[in-house]
């Protein structure tokens, strides 16, 4: 039987997710305490018995899921994503299928519990992400190539590896996942490499069963790819496991993403403050908070989502760093939040001095430089303008007189008043209401 894709139903559940536009990322497991990333284990190429002390260690705490979930509330995010279990194989969730789990560690608890109690009362949408790699279980295939993702333990060969009881494994974890903690807005699958990827998962297994559990939950594209390439959801044969977003890593797509008939897909791009998604004490190398405000408002000029991440340490709790660049996001989401959620693709070509984003009739004009002199606005029609306000004050931005020159004819000037710099110099938001 050839599959059908429901794209009534994908709209359905997909609409909530579009509007939404801003998550958290949350990577958290055993590699906190190593404090060199999620990827310590394979980049290192520690024999599992250099890794499983860090099991017997891991008692976090600071651990307080209502405080990784208020921040991201207070950053203006509206879904949060956490990895239930990651590459090494350590669940942070009380699963039958393993010992190699938080409710086992000195911690004892179910941090994926916690984590949806503590999302759903801070209003936020739940996700959770689920590693398909798994370094811990002794039936997941390892690789010789030294620069190959699966390379985690130079001794190990491959005989005696049984891959179906491997997926066996995985998908019972899934169910348990799907069916223990209430309704899951998102899972997050990470990720497809070589021939590993779509019906090597038994994907059309899995999502079938994960459809059936959780109708609604919005899920991404790496059953089918990795953080590269678009998957069948771009093309007019999507397979059934080609997911609900397309999910670029560490990059934000410079058009946007379109399916090959033209349509807008939905997309998000996952985004670190840092150069790890684990907690990583040596690195300080964070982006200023003002680039991940512009990242964001890019994201939603092209029509996407960004889901930024952080990285708990090893008691816990979130860096400070981290925290510091959250609550400047903050300070400028409360202000502006009307500018990226529920906005998208205004259809208008890049403004000169910033971004477009667009809400229905609300247009909303991100400067994040001024001209000399009054603002051109060419996209915009002068007798198109209903109002324009500055989004954080509500204060009018007068249309400027002074401009009458033949050469511009009708189109539209704002007068920024004679401060030469902008109010807010990270972002400063026009709402500019049409007719
Ligand atoms: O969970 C995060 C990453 O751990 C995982 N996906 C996000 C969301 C991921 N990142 N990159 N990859 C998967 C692909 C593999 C990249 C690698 Fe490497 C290049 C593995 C080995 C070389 C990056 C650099 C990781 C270790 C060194």
């Amino acid at each position: 039987m050839t599959y059908q894709f429901d794209r009534a139903a994908y709209e359905r559940r997909i609409a909530w997710y579009r509007r939404a536009r801003f998550g958290m990322f949350i990577h958290w497991g055993l590699y906190a305490i190593p404090a060199r990333g999620e990827w310590v284990r394979s980049v290192e190429q520690m024999p599992e018995e250099e890794y499983l002390p860090f099991f017997d260690e891991f008692a976090a705490p600071d651990f307080d899921a209502r405080a990784w979930a208020r921040a991201a509330r207070e950053a203006g995010m509206r879904y949060v994503v956490l990895t239930a279990k990651h590459h090494d194989g350590f669940c942070l969730f009380d699963t039958a299928t393993t010992d190699f789990k938080s409710t086992n560690t000195p911690l004892g608890r179910d941090v994926v519990r916690e984590f949806v109690d503590a999302a759903r009362a801070e209003g936020l949408r739940v996700g959770l992400y689920y590693s398909l790699l798994d370094w811990h279980h002794p039936d997941y295939p390892h690789y010789g190539d030294r620069n190959h993702p699966m390379r985690n333990d130079p001794e190990c060969g491959n005989e005696r590896r049984d891959f179906n009881r491997y997926l066996d494994y995985m998908h019972e974890q899934v169910r348990e996942l799907c069916t223990n903690y209430g309704t899951l807005d998102i899972l997050w699958f990470d990720f497809s490499y070589d021939d590993m990827r779509g019906e090597a998962w038994r994907a059309t297994e899995l999502i079938d069963m994960v459809r059936s559990l959780q109708p609604g939950v919005v899920i991404d594209n790496r059953l089918e790819v990795s953080g590269e390439g678009y998957g069948s959801l771009a093309t007019a044969h999507p397979a059934p496991f080609h997911g609900d977003f397309v999910s670029p890593e560490q990059m934000i797509p410079p058009d946007g993403i379109h399916g090959e008939d033209g349509s807008e897909l939905a997309w998000e791009s996952c985004v670190t403050m840092n150069r790890n998604w684990g907690y990583a004490a040596d690195d300080h190398l964070f982006k200023p908070a003002s680039m991940l405000i512009r990242s964001l408002v890019e994201c939603v000029s092209k029509g996407g989502n960004m889901l930024l991440n952080v990285g708990p340490d090893a008691r816990g709790a979130i860096p400070p760093e981290s925290m510091e660049r959250l609550a400047a996001i903050g300070r400028w989401m409360r202000l502006n939040r009307d500018s990226i959620v529920g906005c998208g693709r205004a259809g208008l070509p890049r403004p000169e001095y910033g971004r477009w984003t667009r809400n229905g009739d609300r247009l909303f004009l991100h400067l994040y430089d001024r001209p000399v002199g009054s603002l051109p606005i060419p996209e915009v029609g002068r007798d198109q303008v209903a109002s324009m306000r500055y989004l954080a004050t509500g204060a009018e931005v007068p249309v400027s007189t002074s401009w009458t020159h033949s050469d511009y004819g009708e189109i539209l000037f704002a007068d920024l008043g004679p401060d030469p710099c902008l109010p807010d110099p990270i972002d400063t938001v026009v709402e500019i209401r049409l007719r």
